[in-house]
C-alpha cells in the first residue's frame, strides 16, 4: 500500500492502492510506516508520491458508510504525523491530487506538481466539507477567499492556477507518475536540511481582509445563494471561520473535525455518496462483457430541433456526422440554428472562433440517404416525428444502405423499439438512444435495448454515450422506457388535482418545495402540452378500463395553450419565461370540475407531493421488477440528469427509501391508501417488489437490537 525506498538521501514514498490510491486504511497505515522508515533511515527529505495514474485522489468513500474512515490511523493523524516530521517533506502531486490527497500535500512543506496534474477539494460534491485539515490550511496558504472558492466549488484547478496562488511550489513537464516523482527527489535533494518552519503551513498566521465579521457575513450569504439548499457549503465557511477565530490550530481543527461529523452523519451526505458511484455503476452492462465498435462517423436523420441537437453532440466531440433530410429549407435552417447556438457560445466566451469553425466543418448535409456520404455512416439515429410507421418506413431504408455492423438507434421517447427493430432484417443491430431535449444540452440519454439488440450494439451504444459526454443509462423496451414512463403517473395525478380542487401553483409549489426545479404542470409548459396529447390521440390503447382519462390535459391543448411556445399553457408566459398564474386557466379549471360534476375541496400540500411522487417511485420498483432498469441507481440518475431532480435527495428511489419520513414501510401504506380513495389507474397497484422490500424493512425496524457485546 505504500513502499518506501532512499534514493540518495532523499527518500521516497510511494503510495499504491489503485485505481486511484484512495487513503484506505491500508494506504493510511503505510505512510505513518513510510515516515518511521524514512525518520530511521535518516533520509535529509522526504518525497510523498503515487504510484500508477495518481497522487491520492482522496478518503476511500466506501469507507464513509462503514465508518471505517475512523478507524486508526485516521487521515486526520496520518496527517498530523506528516505535519510534525523531523525532515522536509515534499509531495510530488501527478493525475487528480484530489480532498484527502491534496490535505496530505497541504501538510507537506512543499508541493512539486506536474504541469497535468489537477488537484482539489471536491468534498462539497459528496455532501461534506475538507475534514483532514483542508480547511484549516488551505486558507493559511491561499488566503480565505480563494480558498473559500476552491472547496465550496469543488471544482479542480490546473497546475498554472495553482501556482499562481502559491499551492504549487514548483510546476515540472512530467506528466507520469515516475517522472513527476523523479523531479520532485531533485527538487528535495537541493533542499537545506532540517524543517524550515516557515514551510510549516499549520504554523502560519491567518489574517481576513476587512475584518471576521464583514468578511464570513458576506462569505456564507454568497455560499447560501448559490448552495441549492446543499448544507455543506455553509459549514465549509463556517469552518474556514473558525480557522480564522480559534485560539489555535488544534482548535481550529477540532471544529472543522465537529462540522465534518455533523455533514458526515446527515442525509445529504449519504444522498451524494450515492449519486458519486450511482454514477460510475451506470456504464456497467450486465451480463454483457463484448467490446465495442468503433464509432468514427455518424448519420442523424430528420432536422429538426432534436436531430439537430443530436448532430452538435457528435460535433461537439469531432465525430464527423451528416444530417438528413429531404426538405433543403429544413437543413438550411437546422444548420443556420446550430451555427447560431454556437455562436452564442463564442459571444459568451464559452467557444473559441477556430473550435467553432472545427465543429461547423463536422456536419455535413444529404436529401436523401441515397447519398453516398449516409452509406458509410458506424452509427444513425433516428431523429424523426413520433410516429411508429414513419420511423419503420426509415428503417427499412436504412438496412437497405447501411454497411454490415452499423448501429441503427431510434430517438423514439415512447414507441416500441421491436416494432420498429421489425423494419429491419438486423434487428440485432437496432436500439433506442432517447436523447433528452436539447439534446445538445441535456446530459441524459437512455439507450433502450430491444429483445434483439446484441452485446456488442449495447455496449457500443453505452460507450457512445460516454464518448458524447453523456449520463448514458440502459432501459428495457416499454412505453416511455424508465423516465417518461415515471412521470406518466406524476402528471396524470397532476391533472386530477386540478379537477379536484387544486389551481396549477398549488400542485407545482409542493415539489418544487422539495427540490425539483419545477413542478409537474410547469414541466409540460416547458416540453409542450401538444406532447403528452399526441401520444394520448396516437395511442389511445396506453389507457385501460382501469385509467381515468386526463381529459382536462385535452381541453387545454385543445384551446391552444400548448406551454411556453404559446406563450400561456398552465400559466401565463407573456412577459417571458417565468410562469405567471392565470386567473383564466383558474376559471377554465373551475368551469370543468363544474361540468364533470366534482366538488372541488382543498387539498393538503402533503396529498399534493405524495399523489405526484408515490405513483413515480411505484413505476420505478416496477421497472426494476420487469428488468426495465437493471439497478435501483440507475434510476436516481435518470432523474437527476433528466428531471431536475436535487442531488442532495438522491433521486426518487434514494429518496423513498432512505429520506422520505417513514422509508419503505410508511411508502408503501401511503400508496395503498391513496391507491383505494383515487383509483385513476394502475399506476397506484403496488409494485410486489416494492412490498416485498417495504415488508423486509418494517421486520428488520421491528427486530430487537442486538445485545451490546460484553467483555
Ligand atoms: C475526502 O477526501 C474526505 C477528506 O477530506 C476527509 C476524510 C476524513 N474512494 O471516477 P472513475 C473509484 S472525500 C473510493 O470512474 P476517472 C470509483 O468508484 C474524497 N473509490 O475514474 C471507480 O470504481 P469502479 C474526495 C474511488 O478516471 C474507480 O475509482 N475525493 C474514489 O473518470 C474509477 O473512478 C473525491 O471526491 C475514492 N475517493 O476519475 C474524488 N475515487 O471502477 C473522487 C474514485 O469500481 N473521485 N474511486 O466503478 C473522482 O473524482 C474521480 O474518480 C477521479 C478519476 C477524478 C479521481
Amino acid at each position: 500500500m505504500a513502499t518506501f525506498k532512499l534514493i540518495g538521501r532523499v527518500g521516497l514514498l510511494k503510495i499504491s492502492s489503485p485505481p486511484v490510491n484512495a487513503l484506505g486504511l491500508a494506504v493510511r497505515k503505510g505512510i505513518v510506516d513510510g515516515i518511521a522508515q524514512a525518520e530511521k533511515a535518516g533520509a535529509k527529505a522526504l518525497v510523498l508520491a503515487g504510484d500508477g495514474v495518481t497522487f491520492p485522489a482522496g478518503a476511500d468513500i466506501a469507507e464513509f458508510a462503514t465508518g471505517g474512515h475512523r478507524t486508526q490511523p485516521t487521515l486526520g493523524e496520518v496527517i498530523e504525523r506528516l505535519d510534525k516530521a523531523s525532515m522536509p517533506t515534499v509531495a510530488a502531486m501527478h493525475g487528480t491530487a484530489l480532498g484527502g490527497g491534496l490535505e496530505v500535500a497541504l501538510a507537506c512543506h512543499w508541493r512539486v506538481m506536474s504541469k497535468a496534474a489537477k488537484c482539489g477539494l471536491p468534498e462539497v460534491h459528496l455532501g461534506l466539507l475538507p475534514g483532514a485539515g483542508g480547511t484549516q490550511r488551505l486558507p493559511r496558504l491561499i488566503g480565505c477567499a480563494p480558498a473559500i472558492k476552491i472547496m465550496t466549488s469543488g471544482a479542480p484547478l490546473g497546475a498554472a492556477e495553482a501556482a499562481k496562488l502559491g499551492l504549487a511550489d514548483e510546476v515540472v513537464a512530467a506528466v507520469d507518475g515516475e517522472g513527476v516523482a523523479e523531479a520532485a527527489v531533485g527538487f528535495a535533494e537541493a533542499l537545506a536540511d532540517g524543517v524550515d518552519p516557515s514551510r510549516v503551513v499549520s504554523a502560519r498566521p491567518l489574517e481576513v481582509e476587512g475584518g471576521v465579521e464583514a468578511f464570513f457575513g458576506a462569505a456564507r450569504e454568497g455560499a447560501r445563494k448559490a448552495a441549492k439548499g446543499e448544507l455543506a457549503p455553509l459549514l465549509i465557511v463556517d469552518a474556514v471561520r473558525a480557522a480564522a477565530e480559534a485560539p489555535s490550530f488544534e482548535a481550529g481543527l477540532s471544529r472543522e473535525s465537529e462540522l465534518f461529523a455533523q455533514l458526515a452523519a446527515g442525509p445529504e451526505a449519504r444522498a451524494l455518496q450515492h449519486v458519486f458511484f450511482a454514477e460510475r455503476q451506470i456504464s456497467k452492462v450486465v451480463g454483457v462483457d463484448a467490446p465495442p465498435r468503433p464509432i468514427e462517423s455518424a448519420a442523424v436523420i430528420g432536422a429538426g430541433t432534436m436531430g439537430g441537437g443530436i448532430a452538435m453532440c457528435f460535433a461537439n466531440k469531432g465525430i464527423p456526422v451528416t444530417l438528413v433530410d429531404k426538405s433543403p429549407e429544413a437543413l438550411e435552417t437546422r444548420i443556420g440554428g446550430i451555427r447560431a447556438a454556437y455562436e452564442a457560445n463564442v459571444a459568451k466566451g464559452k467557444l473559441s472562433e477556430d473550435k467553432l469553425g472545427a465543429r461547423m466543418r463536422c456536419i455535413s448535409t444529404a436529401t436523401s440517404l441515397d447519398d453516398p456520404a449516409c452509406s458509410t455512416a458506424d452509427l444513425y439515429v433516428e431523429a424523426v416525428f413520433e410516429r411508429l410507421e414513419l420511423k419503420k418506413a426509415i428503417f427499412k431504408e436504412l438496412d437497405a444502405i447501411a454497411k454490415p455492423g452499423a448501429l441503427l438507434c431510434t430517438n423514439t421517447s415512447t414507441l416500441d423499439i421491436d416494432k420498429i427493430a421489425s423494419a429491419t432484417s438486423r434487428p440485432q443491430d437496432v436500439c433506442g438512444t432517447h436523447f433528452f431535449s436539447p439534446a445538445n444540452i441535456m446530459p441524459l440519454l437512455e439507450n433502450v435495448r430491444g429483445s434483439a439488440s446484441s452485446g456488442e450494439t449495447l455496449a457500443t451504444v453505452m460507450a457512445m454515450g460516454k464518448k458524447l459526454g453523456k449520463k448514458a443509462v440502459l432501459a428495457g423496451n416499454c412505453f416511455g422506457f424508465i423516465g417518461n414512463r415515471m412521470i406518466e403517473g406524476y402528471c396524470r395525478e397532476s391533472y386530477f388535482l386540478l379537477e379536484e380542487g387544486c389551481v396549477p401553483r398549488d400542485v407545482d409549489a409542493p415539489v418544487r418545495a422539495l427540490g425539483l426545479a419545477m413542478g409537474p404542470l410547469q414541466m409540460q409548459d416547458l416540453a409542450g402540452i401538444d406532447i403528452g396529447y399526441n401520444i394520448r390521440k396516437d395511442q389511445p390503447d396506453l389507457y385501460g378500463p382501469a385509467d381515468r382519462y386526463p381529459l382536462l390535459a385535452d381541453r387545454i391543448a385543445e384551446a391552444g395553450r400548448l406551454g411556453q411556445k404559446t406563450k400561456a399553457g398552465w400559466y401565463d408566459y407573456a412577459a417571458g419565461r417565468n410562469p405567471v398564474d392565470d386567473p383564466w386557466v383558474a376559471d377554465f379549471i373551475e368551469k370543468f370540475s363544474a361540468e364533470q360534476g366534482v366538488t372541488r375541496r382543498a387539498i393538503s400540500a402533503e396529498e399534493v407531493l405524495d399523489r405526484c411522487m408515490l405513483p413515480m417511485v411505484n413505476e420505478g420498483f416496477k421497472c426494476l421488477e420487469e428488468g426495465i432498469a437493471q439497478r435501483e441507481s440507475d434510476i436516481d440518475i435518470v432523474f437527476l440528469y433528466g428531471y431536475g431532480f436535487p442531488r442532495r435527495l438522491g433521486g426518487p428511489m434514494h429518496w423513498a427509501r432512505h429520506i422520505r419520513e417513514g422509508g419503505l414501510p410508511k411508502l408503501a401504506a401511503d400508496l395503498q391508501r391513496y391507491g383505494a380513495e383515487h383509483p385513476n389507474g394502475t399506476y397506484w397497484t403496488p409494485s410486489a417488489l416494492l412490498l416485498e422490500e417495504a415488508a423486509v424493512a418494517a421486520e428488520a425496524e421491528a427486530a430487537p437490537e442486538p445485545a451490546a457485546a460484553t467483555a
